[in-house]
């Protein structure tokens, strides 16, 4: 399964590695999870989206990494400004704006001598605008309760690695998380309700797996389970993914906690990423907005 794309590159000092890390989160960039380990450390930078291009004719001239952003006037002043504080003959390692043939603009940048950056924004006001408000995929600074039910514990506990593996990963802190089992699906409602009222998470991750098979009054139990966390999610505004499986077999449910379709307990800890990144980002919108549409 395809995750991401990323461009490594070797700073090559120290102080290099601070300038470039530095320089990219004065342009506004969220901070990946990185890593500082014995051998190397490294700082990472995301972007909402990413994608390889093949270009068939006329090649635009831009440095090889290309960033697009939908206020080029606002980053062109941000760069200037950090070039300007780094003194010396820093100022002069930026271009101004120029057309480019495909209806946008574009400077390129260098915050560190070798090390290229294009920026560039749609002057088509259709094509500029943001397709959606989205959220991202970093979860530092969010604080997540996991509700797992102990019921088919073979497995819960895979979708629970599959859970701390992405919060993990995606940079939410270990203390931030908060692993509360219970019994059964059934028992996940009412605790995933207490731990909302609470108010001390941003979200809540349901894990929880349910197979007709071998569960009596199946129905009865999934849509009951699958309405307690919705109408908990509604009732409190706090974020609740879905990771209860519902599955005809033993086989089916290994199969989606990780051995051939996916993690659903990864995919729903994702999903609670993205959920509270997008509130925080509608509350902002809204806040901005002074609450017009
Ligand atoms: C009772 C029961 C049954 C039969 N099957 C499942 C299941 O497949 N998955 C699950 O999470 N829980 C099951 N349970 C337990 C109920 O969810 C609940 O924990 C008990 O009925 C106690 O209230």
């Amino acid at each position: 399964m395809i995750k991401g794309i990323s461009f490594l590159r070797s700073a090559g000092s120290a102080a290099a590695y601070e300038r470039l890390a530095s320089f990219f989160a004065a342009l506004g960039f969220a901070p990946g999870k990185g890593w500082n380990e014995e051998k190397s450390r490294g700082a990472s930078f995301l972007a909402p989206l990413g994608n390889i291009e093949f270009v068939d004719g006329e090649f635009p001239s831009t440095a090889d990494v290309l960033v697009e952003v939908t206020a080029l006037d606002a980053v062109h002043q941000a760069a200037a400004a950090w070039l300007r504080a780094q003194g010396g003959e820093a100022a002069a390692r930026l271009s101004p704006i120029t057309d480019t043939h495909w209806k946008s603009q574009i400077f390129t940048v260098e915050p560190e001598p070798g090390f290229k950056f294009s920026f560039w924004a749609w002057t088509d006001p259709i094509k500029g605008k943001p397709v959606a408000l989205e959220g991202d995929l970093s979860a530092a600074g969010m604080r997540f309760a996991i509700v797992v039910a102990r019921w088919n514990a073979v497995i819960t506990d895979r979708l629970l690695d599959g859970a701390l593996d992405v919060l993990v990963r995606s940079g939410a802190a270990r203390a931030d998380i908060q692993v509360v089992r219970v019994p059964g699906a059934w028992e996940i409602p009412s605790a995933a309700r207490t731990l909302a009222n609470l108010g001390e998470v941003d979200a809540i991750i349901p894990l929880g797996c349910l197979i007709r098979g071998e569960t009596a009054h199946y129905e009865a139990i999934y849509n009951e389970v699958a309405r307690g966390i919705g109408q908990s999610q509604q009732e409190t505004g706090i974020p609740h993914s879905f990771g209860v499986l519902t599955c005809e077999t033993l086989e089916q449910a290994l199969n989606r906690a990780g051995i051939k379709a996916g993690n659903k307990g990864f995919e729903a800890a994702a999903a609670a990423i993205e959920m509270v990144s997008l509130h925080r980002k509608i509350q902002k919108t809204e806040i901005k907005s002074g609450g017009q549409a």
